[in-house]
């Protein structure tokens, strides 16, 4: 049992259209996690400069992913939604973090490796700091649980590194200026100022692949629009990208083992299980044997009837910038007040002279 207050922070990009991934994946979770948690949810706009730092429609973006979360059942009211570059006190947390983080951590990131490609000495150094920007927007809140997809369990588990090395070398200040939180460090008991954030990766739809190949995440920056669902298509776009997504000839098996092997399968049947709110397992009782001609207009049915009522939320709240503006500008209001209280105790532990 983690010693500090539960508390539930996520972030996502405004990079390009949101997608069944980022839904499955993150938005979702955010929404259940609600009845049990105090949750921060950010739209963190700063880590989309980190690959181009051009965006003509950022602001449209930013707006459009706040539009998904309330869209998909996000109270602004009762939790907080945000934009980050609203809360400076972020990246003031992650110049501190650059300087706790390791390079030869930071070079070890999968992410950095597959988007700066062969040319990594072009890429920003906003690239290969990206996880410490992440690592100061979950600690400035000391979040406690932070659900993701699959592809962010290495920068959550850097996260955790950079928490514990802070609280590692400045243990004896912690302590003498008592803002330490007792916790268990292997058999020690040491007294932290930061929690070691716990992932939630879960259920049957961590990592939603491609609709064209079923080995590359769904992504955004796919420069294919079939590779991916956006939560903003229609019931015509959503048939017609299922109906065409890359399959093998054979019919679902009986058991999840049979999967094995068959990618696309594989995702499919996933994408099925998390949008029915089930296991992998009872989808292939119940299709067991089918071709994929049967399958996949029952999937296209269950994407509609469950990604419509989203899409059309989003487009009515879209249509009202005002209210998604008053939305960032509370919610900024009141992480910031949090931020700051957070900053003075690290300033201190420091030794960084402020109020
Ligand atoms: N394919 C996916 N399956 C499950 N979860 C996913 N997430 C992203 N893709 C999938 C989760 O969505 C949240 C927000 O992601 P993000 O926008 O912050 O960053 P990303 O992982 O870089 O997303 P994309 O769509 O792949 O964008 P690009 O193309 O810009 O790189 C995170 O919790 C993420 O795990």
């Amino acid at each position: 049992m983690s010693p500090f207050k539960p508390l539930v922070f996520s972030g996502v990009q405004p990079t390009g259209n949101l997608h069944l991934g980022n839904y499955l994946g993150a938005i979702r979770k955010f929404v259940a996690l609600q009845e049990s948690h105090d949750c921060i949810y950010c739209v963190v706009d700063l880590h989309s400069l980190t690959a181009t730092l051009v965006h003509d429609d950022l602001a449209d973006q930013t707006r459009q992913i706040t539009a998904a979360f309330l869209a998909a059942g996000i109270n602004p009211k009762a939790h907080i939604v945000f934009n980050q570059s609203r809360v400076p006190l972020h990246a003031e947390l992650a110049w501190i973090f650059n300087c706790v983080a390791r390079i030869g951590w930071m070079n070890r990131m999968t992410q950095f490796k597959d988007k700066a490609g062969k040319d990594r000495e072009n890429a920003s150094l906003g690239l290969l700091a990206y996880p410490s920007l992440m690592a100061a927007d979950i600690l400035l809140y000391r979040a406690t649980h932070v659900p993701v997809g699959d592809d962010q369990k290495q920068h959550l588990e850097l996260t955790r590194d950079i928490a514990a090395k802070f609280n590692n070398d400045f243990s004896k200040r912690i302590r003498d200026l008592g803002l330490g939180v007792e916790m268990e460090m292997g058999e020690e008991t040491v007294d932290g100022f930061f929690p070691l954030t716990e992932p939630l990766i879960e259920g049957p739809a961590t990592r939603v692949m491609s609709l064209r190949d079923g080995t590359k995440k769904m992504s955004k920056s796919d420069p294919s629009d079939l590779s991916r669902i956006n939560l903003t298509d229609d019931a015509d776009a959503i048939s017609k990208k299922i109906r065409k997504a890359k399959t093998d000839p054979e019919p679902l098996p009986g058991e999840v083992e049979g999967l094995a092997l068959r990618p696309e399968a594989e995702n499919l049947v996933g994408i099925y299980a998390a949008l029915a709110e089930t296991s992998r397992e009872s989808v292939l009782s119940e299709f067991a044997g089918a071709q994929f001609s049967t399958f996949k207009p029952a999937l296209a049915d269950l994407a509609v009837e469950k990604l419509g009522p989203v899409a059309s939320e989003m487009r009515r709240i879209m249509a009202d910038r005002r209210y998604v503006d008053t939305v960032l500008k509370d919610g900024g209001e009141r992480a910031g007040a949090i931020a700051e209280t957070t900053m003075k105790s690290v300033r201190r532990i420091i030794g960084l002279i402020g109020d």
